[in-house]
């Protein structure tokens, strides 16, 4: 017993901190929390000097600068299930600082929402430009994700509103995507003349990312009530393209308009964010991910090279919650908890931000001294099996032979 005491020392002693992260053998990946005691985290980004910025629902952006984070902004945002949404730092944010902000308000009996560029300087934001306003907006359905794309064109979701004929209405920027230029301005070659329209015929899309290749997808949530169930979409977003809101759900198809590539039929996964992933995970290479809010899990897709559906998964199915957005990040995939949003369960941290990396596949050196230990009879056969289990438990072990993780030799009667 007293030597797995010692065991268990030398692990709180000599690992590294990212080694305390919770692992996934099966998966080939640990997963750390990054920040906690959050409410609501919406949407992050990275910039080119380290920090991260994140917005909170409840109408507060936040960094994390050197690993300390602190608020920066606070808004008076409005709407239920609005509020403070989306954020991009500008792809030329080194020179210009620029940080978009996607916010629902209240202005007398309605609720809108409005796209506006803030200049920020040591950690402090001042409003610059009103990029876009009077996006209808509602206690529900409100979009809010935005981000640039390959093209440095910034893209909007925006949601019904509540108002499912709005969707199909070009004259109307609710339940679509939008493309601008990041003063405001409409591009040139957008697919409907002097219009922010890019794609219509949304419900409440929430997440958006592109290919390396450079195909844009977004997750869709689908309806819940009168017009249907489920049918969450996963949708391959082409420049003038009508997404079937509020005529089709699912496979129902109608003249000219388009069907998703995936769809949860009658599941509810209510996706958030979704990205692409691209480093060091190599099992997950290319894969795109969702964050799914009511499945409470994160949605792994592969596609193949015509985009059609070859498998997709559920990953850490109830273990972290609602999931409300996911993000490529510079260093790992980050995924944010939405479990104080009142539909969730929060445990003590919640809410989180959660950092996925690759299991180190390298064998931390002390692990070695169990086995001289045991050669010189400081621990027994049963405490060094113990010993091996737990670290089997724990993922720094792994007693899959076909994982490329080392191990050292020990006696051929423990493997
Ligand atoms: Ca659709």
């Amino acid at each position: 017993m007293k030597s797995v005491i010692i065991i268990v020392l030398a692990f709180v002693l000599l690992i590294p901190i990212s080694a305390f992260a919770e692992s996934y053998p099966d998966l080939g990946v640990k997963v750390e929390t990054v920040a906690e005691n959050l409410v609501i985290p919406w949407s992050i980004d990275f910039a080119y000097d380290g920090r991260i910025f994140f917005s909170e629902r409840t109408g507060t952006l936040q960094v994390i600068d050197k690993g300390i984070q602190k608020q920066i902004m606070a808004l008076d945002v409005g709407g239920g299930e609005g509020g403070m949404l989306g954020i991009a730092l500008d792809p030329d944010f080194e020179k210009n600082h620029y940080i978009y902000i996607y916010y629902t308000y209240n202005e007398l009996l309605s609720t809108k929402n409005k796209l506006v560029r803030y200049v920020e300087s040591n950690n402090s934001l001042t409003e610059d430009k009103i990029l876009l306003d009077d996006i209808p907006g509602a206690s529900y359905h409100d979009g809010g994700r935005i981000k640039f794309g390959p093209d440095n064109k910034l893209y909007i979701t925006t949601g019904d509103s509540g108002d499912p004929n709005l969707a199909q209405r070009l004259d109307s920027v609710a339940g679509k995507i939008l493309r601008i230029n990041s003063d405001g301005t409409i591009p040139d070659d957008n697919p409907f003349q002097n219009s922010a329209v890019y794609s219509y015929g949304h419900r409440n899309p929430q997440g958006i990312d592109w290919d390396k290749s450079g195909v844009l997808i977004a997750t869709e949530h689908g309806p819940s009530g009168w017009n249907g169930i489920g049918h969450d979409e996963i949708n391959l977003i082409q420049p003038g393209q009508n997404y079937g809101w509020p005529d089709v759900i699912g496979d129902e198809t109608k003249d000219a308009m388009t069907s998703p590539l995936l769809h949860s039929g009658d599941d509810t996964w209510a996706p958030s964010g979704g990205s692409f992933y691209y480093g060091e995970i190599a099992q997950w290479d290319g894969l795109f991910f969702a964050a799914s809010l009511r499945g409470e899990h994160l949605l792994a897709i592969e596609f193949d090279s015509e985009y059609n559906v070859i498998s997709f998964e559920k990953l850490f199915l109830g273990e972290y919650g609602r999931l409300r957005d996911v993000v490529n990040g510079p260093d790992g995939l980050y995924v944010l908890t939405s479990n104080q949003d009142g539909r969730g369960s929060p445990t003590y941290n919640d809410d989180r931000i959660l950092r996925i990396t690759a299991l180190d596949k390298t064998m931390p050196k002390w692990i070695e001294n169990i086995f001289v230990w045991y050669d010189e009879g400081k621990i027994s056969e049963d405490e060094k099996r113990n010993a091996i289990g737990w670290l089997i438990d724990k993922g720094i072990l792994t007693d899959d032979p076909k994982s490329e993780i080392e191990l050292p030799k020990f006696p051929e009667d423990l493997k």
